[in-house]
């Protein structure tokens, strides 16, 4: 990919060391007037430079990027996150995490971006992103598993997170891929799969969670909660990144030996509305019963009038 030559001035300020405006027009082969107007870009996009005609130009704050240079030093993983793709912008992290599996790219690479500005959810639905202040990010795994288990990645995925945010608030998980806190929607997941014939090619994992927003689009707003507007202050996004996906490779390694047998235990101290009256929507049905677990293929358990039900694919509706 070419990188732009405010990318290439960025990459030299994450030095976070001085660097005169004479030796970037040097290296990139332009006019200091050039280095300026880039410089200018920057901080618009919302990085803090300070200038001093002697001594050139520090990066005093990155504004919180999700660069892979503040996530290694973060990370105690051994491939999760270890080839990280960043973006300032871009349309869904799906797509770009779709294209990169397509092309090889290695179990654990992470596409993050600080602006997602089609993000997608279930079922063609929209998942809503505010500028720098959410996370968005899509994974890249190649488990060699029977196909019909690919969904379970899902659940483990929302124990993971639900998991690591735990120091931070007390995370529900609303079967199979909503993160709630105090009944609103924190974070998301959606799960797609590249599959030939009954082999999987890759599955990407992609999650949205609210990060710093202190509001949200008027269709969402009685629905939607952020860990800022949950615990009272900001959070380095960074940091909740690197927590997920420090608990989610062992996990998932956990996974690939054993099943997902152990984790079903793990999900039930986490289900939201565990034990309670829940809607079912289902493609041919809209049912309602009391919530009991999952089975340990991960399906849904609920008890209805017909007695124990199990559902593999249906949306509780609430
Ligand atoms: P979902 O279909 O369960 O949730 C989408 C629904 O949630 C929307 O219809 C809307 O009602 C509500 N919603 C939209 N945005 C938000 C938000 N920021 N906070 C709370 N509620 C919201 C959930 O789908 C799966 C979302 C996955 C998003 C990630 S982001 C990284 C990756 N890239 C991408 O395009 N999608 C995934």
């Amino acid at each position: 990919m070419e990188r732009t030559t405010k990318q290439l001035i960025l990459s030299r300020l994450l030095r976070k060391e001085r660097v005169s405006g004479q030796e970037l027009a040097d290296s990139l082969n332009i006019s200091r007037t050039a280095i300026w107007k880039q410089i200018d870009q920057l901080r618009k996009d919302g990085y803090e430079i300070d200038a001093n005609k002697k001594t050139g130009y520090l990066l005093l704050d990155d504004g919180d990027r999700l660069f892979e240079a503040n996530l290694l030093p973060l990370l105690r993983t051994n491939t999760f996150g270890r080839d990280v793709v960043h973006y300032e912008e871009t349309e869904t992290t799906q797509r770009v995490a779709h294209e990169l599996a397509q092309r090889a790219a290695p179990e654990g690479t992470l596409v993050l971006c600080d602006h997602q500005t089609q993000g997608r959810g279930q079922l063609g639905r929209k998942w809503l992103e505010e500028k720098g202040k959410g996370i968005a990010m899509s994974l890249i795994l190649r488990p060699d598993v029977p196909i019909q288990t690919a969904g379970q990645l899902t659940i483990l995925a929302g124990v993971a997170l639900a998991e690591s945010l735990a120091p931070l608030v007390d995370a529900k998980i609303k079967w199979p891929n909503d993160i709630l806190v105090d009944g609103r929607k924190l974070a998301g997941i959606l799960t797609e799969m590249q599959a030939e014939s009954d082999r999987i090619g890759s599955i990407i994992i992609g999650i949205g969670v609210n990060v710093n927003h202190d509001s949200f689009p008027p269709d969402i707003i009685h629905r939607a909660t952020s860990l800022k507007s949950s615990t009272g202050c900001e959070h380095k996004r960074s940091e909740i990144v690197a927590r997920f996906l420090n608990t989610f490779e062992p996990m998932y390694t956990q996974w690939l030996e054993h099943g997902f047998t152990p984790f079903v235990e793990r999900f039930l101290r986490l289900a939201d509305r565990k034990d309670k009256l829940v809607t079912l929507r289902t493609r041919e049905r809209v049912l309602t019963g009391i919530l009991r677990g999952i089975t340990k293929e991960g399906t849904l358990l609920i008890e209805t009038e017909h007695g124990m039900e199990e559902f593999h694919s249906a949306e509780l509706v609430y």
